[in-house]
């Protein structure tokens, strides 16, 4: 019997995307419903000297709520110890705004085009304060976000005692910088959100989310609920990215549903997600690497700086995943980390599809390229040279991290042949001799990532219907990865039914009992597996119902995975199939024992690695740089559907190269942002893009029993240093060590001139 895992089976939740069948939260027919539009403060930083509604007012079917009006407490920090508690987020503005978009009042309106005019009409009297976008002058204190505070530190962590001799037995020590600049997550569909309260008084809010469960919770806190009184429903999401958790409109929404009685809704338009959406990133990584002169590192030191934006949320926590992941795929015996997150006047920053392990990836990678190029080295060799080796693990790294098992040779072994790393370097050699004006720039990355990092837990429950068709409730949340394909397919498999027999059921807190949602790139792996569990403990009780109709031994009684059919072993003649299974237990009134609930918690987070190749031709005259190709492997264990998975892939690898050469948040010295919608950020299309070449790689986990890590981020982490180890590479032979992101255009031109100048 071949097994579905590991088949290429087209996505079941695709057609009703294709046909326009996707059902969001601004499809709901909401009669009745008031349209909420946000005040959003123009200004960066300034005191709020009054509110002047009566212009707004003065329209037909307008409310206006300031800060006075809405009851709701403060939006706080993470609770995570680690991180300053006393910059909570007010829902709304009183006294002062510290970033450009922070909501200052709220309209309700019978239509959204009625909001839009009254929100204009609001006028807020403002008196500006100096602001930076620059996380460098907020840790010197230039700019107080917080006088009162004294300080614009929200998280500061570092060795105890710092070993000033880190590097004196080096023979090389290189420094450098990287800057991740600042992303807009920018998922499809921008944010929405809806509430109303039943007839029953519980409420009910639809929100375009990742972890409706998580939501609801959060609500219920927010609103002085019990979690019973309230159901959150999560229909079909337009992408996450890691963006998509319970925010501040989110909760107003609901909280102007139970205070006006009436649906209330709410969705965004693109220039208020970019605005009011948090963004990724935002780091600065000061690096320093030693080693030998034939290329073996022994130590290394990182420096984060990350940027939270005004109001510290998980951004201020995601430099503990870079200290943790800093060593990468390398074993380096002294490692030194220092992480600070500081406010600024910008958006508040958050997960972005990688959270913290891009930053990682992305300054190792560039600090091995300019080990190599300081020694004159092949940047292939000298990884070598350093890899953790494959009898190794579980290896636990200078930073911290206990990988679980890895290969990190093979995969660039792969990658390499793949790429045809020597014929391009051929080609790479011609064309510097020929001093062509298009260079060819060839970049390595080798990354290691960790998913489900905070080590969770889901739920998986699978329960046969009367028709002998199973469905399985998962906590899990997809939002674009597929779950309704991959999950019915892990089910599936366990049951011996075909797929399409098999119905995923998420998203509605009222019909699954319990689920932390999507992110992290665990859902695979925890609920995946909870869903395997659970299935696999619904046979063996099948296994015996059955053997009991059947009038046999239970330990003769096998089921046929191909046919999904319970019989003797050797006796196929006389047996029950899962329908004719489900309708003697229907009749005899005990359906509901062939109903599993399985939670399942891996003992720690998974590692999965890779290794990617970019070749780029870059133009010396303009610095234009086009991606010719883009390679990778990304071992991400045990592969449900290789289709899913590449699918996956190409999606990360997309946004990896979007941060290499395309987008970034940008803002003016006084921090007003620059881009506002996808005509000022460079959002790119399939157009910038190579065709992807994906190679596979299986290393499964020992960490559960599908053998499987995520894959949802790996592209991403893989994808950026490449590139942008690429960049720097073509243009190398003008002297030139290091260009930021995006490198591209006028970056790069500005490098080339610089050296055309020295
Ligand atoms: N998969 C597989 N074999 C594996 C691992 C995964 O076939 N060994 C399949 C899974 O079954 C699932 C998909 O690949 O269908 C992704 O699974 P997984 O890696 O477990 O990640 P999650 O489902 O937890 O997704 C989260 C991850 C994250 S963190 C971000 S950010 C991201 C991403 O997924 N956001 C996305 N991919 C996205 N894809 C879309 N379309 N939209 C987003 O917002």
């Amino acid at each position: 019997m071949v097994s579905v895992i590991g088949q290429r089976v087209l996505r079941v939740e695709d057609r009703r995307f294709l046909v326009g069948e996707g059902k969001y939260v601004e499809n709901l027919e909401l009669p009745n419903a008031l349209h909420v539009s946000f005040v959003r403060s123009p200004y960066p930083h300034a005191r709020i000297v009054g509110v002047d509604t009566s212009a707004a007012l003065d329209l037909p079917d307008t409310q206006v709520l300031t800060a006075e009006d809405v009851e709701l407490q403060v939006f706080p920090t993470p609770p995570i110890p680690l991180l300053n508690q006393e910059m909570p987020r007010p829902f709304v503005a009183r006294d002062v705004v510290r970033y450009a978009g922070e909501i200052v009042g709220v309209v309700l309106t019978e239509s959204r085009a009625a909001g839009a005019d009254a929100a204009e009409l609001v006028f807020v009297d403002y008196d500006p304060l100096e602001a930076t976008a620059d996380p460098r002058r907020t840790l010197a204190g230039e700019v107080q976000l917080y006088p009162d505070l004294g300080t614009n530190v929200v998280m500061h962590t570092a060795p105890e005692q710092p070993d000033g001799s880190l590097f004196d037995a080096c023979e090389v020590v290189v420094s450098g910088s990287v800057v991740s600049q600042r992303l807009a997550p920018s998922p499809m569909e921008p944010r929405s959100s809806a509430a109303a309260v039943g007839e029953d008084g519980r409420l009910t809010v639809w929100l375009s989310t990742q972890t409706p469960h998580q939501d609801r919770d959060g609500l219920a806190r927010f609103l002085g609920l019990e979690p019973g009184e309230v159901r959150v429903v999560a229909p079909d999401v337009g992408g996450g990215f890691g963006a998509k958790t319970l925010c501040v409109e989110d909760v107003i929404v609901a909280w102007l549903a139970r205070k006006t009685g009436r649906p209330v809704r709410w969705t965004e338009s693109r220039s208020e997600n970019m605005l009011g959406m948090h963004h990724g990133r935002a780091s600065i990584l000061d690096f320093t690497i030693g080693g030998t002169k034939d290329g073996k590192i022994e130590a290394y030191r990182l420096d984060i700086l990350a940027d939270c934006g005004a109001y510290p949320g998980i951004g201020a926590f995601l430099p503990h995943f870079t200290d943790l992941m800093a060593s990468g795929v390398y074993a380096i015996p002294k490692i030194e980390v220092q992480a600070r997150a500081v406010v600024t006047n910008t958006t508040p920053t958050g997960p972005f599809r990688g959270a913290g392990r891009p930053e990682a990836t992305q300054a190792i990678e560039r600090a091995i390229d300019l080990l190599a190029a300081e020694i004159g080295a092949d940047p292939a060799d000298v990884r070598r040279a350093n890899f953790v080796s494959p009898d190794a693990f579980p290896f636990t790294t200078a930073s911290g991290a206990t990988y679980d098992i890895g290969d990190y040779g093979g995969a660039l072994d792969l990658v390499l042949e793949a790429a045809g790393y020597e014929a391009l370097r051929e080609e790479q050699r011609r064309r510097r001799e020929r001093n062509d004006a298009r260079q060819l720039g060839i970049g390595l990355s080798a990354y290691v990532e960790i998913t489900n990092g905070l080590a969770e837990s889901e739920l998986g429950d699978v329960e046969i219907a009367p028709d002998g068709t199973a469905t399985l409730r998962t906590g899990s949340f997809s939002h674009g990865q597929g779950h309704e394909t991959t999950f019915a397919m892990i089910v599936a498999d366990k049951l011996g039914l075909p797929v399409e027999s098999v119905e995923v059921i998420k998203g509605d807190t009222d019909d699954v009992a319990r689920g932390t949602g999507t992110y992290g790139s665990k859902s695979t792996q925890i609920g995946g597996v909870a869903a395997a569990n659970a299935a696999e403990e619904l046979v063996e009780r099948a296994r015996q119902i059955a053997a009991d109709y059947l009038e046999i031994g239970i330990a003769d009684t096998v089921l046929d995975l191909g046919t999904g059919r319970f019989h003797g072993i050797g006796a196929p003649s006389r047996g029950l199939s899962w329908p004719e299974l489900a309708e003697r237990l229907q009749k005899d009134g005990r359906l509901d024992e062939l109903h599993v609930e399985h939670d399942f918690k891996a003992a720690s987070p998974s590692f999965p690695f890779g290794a990617h190749v970019a070749v780029v031709e870059v133009d010396t005259e303009t610095g234009e740089v086009e991606l010719l190709r883009h390679i990778s492997v990304d071992d991400a264990g045990t592969i449900i559907n290789p289709l899913v998975a590449h699918g996956q892939v190409h999606g990360g690898v997309a946004t990896g190269i979007a941060q290499a050469l395309f987008e970034e948040v940008v803002y003016d010295e006084d921090a007003n942002l620059l881009v506002g919608n996808f005509v000022g950020y460079a959002f790119p299309s399939a157009a910038e893009m190579p065709s992807f070449e994906v190679v596979d790689m299986v290393t499964p986990t020992p960490l559960n029993p599908l053998g499987a890590k995520g894959i949802g981020e790996s592209g991403t982490i893989g994808a950026t240093p490449a590139v942008q180890n690429a960049v720097v590479d073509a243009v190398a032979p003008f002297g030139i060590r290091h260009i930021d992101m995006p490198a591209n255009g006028e970056r790069v031109w500005n490098a080339l001139q610089e050296a055309r100048g020295a």
